[in-house]
């Protein structure tokens, strides 16, 4: 009750931030996108990592408020990075099922894209398959609504959950996020190898794209692109960093 607290409070005093963890195209090394990570800035000390808070938050209900700011905030950054003259990047959001249940999703994303003045196609919500198993119909037309909208959406941690594949052809998903736990060892296991690659085909034969997440190193980066993987992420390109921080690496990059 005392973290419920703490947190409605941080929503009060807006002590919340984003930091923005680049998403790299495997053939021009490009920062083509970027993936907004909720952080909190705890008064009394140090950053306050999602892992701690975001479950409360979650079982608070105060996601759903928290989520409509991610996504304004995420868009609202994006477009001020447009308007400074970068290459436009899409901007990825992390999406709970509590917000996902909410009725008021579409809304909220269509009046955080109208009131950034971001294109849709700028923006994308990553879902989880834990979000996606239960009430198939009902997602099934929520995808679709938000399809309208223009926006792009992917499956975050691809494989850890009930993947059913009948859903990679029932559901209007433009990307498949290969969660880290398959690509940690890929240089030594064969058996996670095997999947990566199988993932990556699958997903070049269905014309979406692929991720690969935690990339921590350039073995597993030149296996990866080896194996047909088009995007990256992970700590051997960056970690997530603040909004400054990116502007300042956009702006070495010319
Ligand atoms: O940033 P970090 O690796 O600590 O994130 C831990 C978890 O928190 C990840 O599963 C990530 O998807 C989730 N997460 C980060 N930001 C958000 C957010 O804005 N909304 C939701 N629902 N989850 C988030
Ligand atoms: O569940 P989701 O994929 O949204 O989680 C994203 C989180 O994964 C980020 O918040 C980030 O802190 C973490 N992450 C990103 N890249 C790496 C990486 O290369 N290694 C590890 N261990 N974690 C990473
Ligand atoms: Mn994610
Ligand atoms: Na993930």
């Amino acid at each position: 009750l005392k973290m419920e607290t703490a947190l409605r409070r941080a929503v009060a005093n807006e002590e919340f931030f984003l930091q923005y963890q680049p998403r790299i195209c495997a053939h021009t090394q490009q920062i083509i996108g970027i993936e907004a990570l909720l952080r909190w800035n705890h008064p009394e000390g140090e950053m306050v990592l999602p892992s701690c808070f975001i479950p409360q938050l979650e079982e608070s209900g105060l996601i759903v408020q928290v989520g409509t700011w991610v996504i304004r905030e995420a868009c609202r950054q994006n477009k001020l990075w447009q308007d400074m003259g970068f290459e436009p990047l899409c901007v990825s959001v992390n999406l709970s099922s509590r917000q996902f249940r909410s009725e008021s999703l579409v809304n909220t994303v269509s009046s955080a894209l109208a009131d950034s003045g971001l294109e849709p196609r700028y923006l994308e919500l990553e879902l989880t398959e834990s979000l996606l198993v239960d009430n198939t119909e009902h997602a099934i037309s929520l995808m679709h609504a938000l399809k309208e909208l223009g926006i792009a959406l992917s499956i975050d941690d691809f494989g850890t959950g009930y993947s059913s594949l009948s859903y990679l052809k029932r559901f209007p998903i433009d990307c498949l996020k290969i969660d880290r736990s398959f690509i940690t060892d890929i240089a030594s296991n064969a058996k996670d190898a095997a999947i990566v690659e199988a993932i990556s085909t699958l997903a070049h034969n269905l014309g979406i794209g692929l991720v690969a997440e935690g990339v921590e190193n350039i073995n597993q980066a030149k296996l990866l692109k080896g194996f047909g993987c088009t995007e990256m992420q992970g700590y051997f390109y960056s970690k997530p960093i603040d909004a400054n921080h990116l502007a300042s690496i956009l702006n070495q990059l010319g």
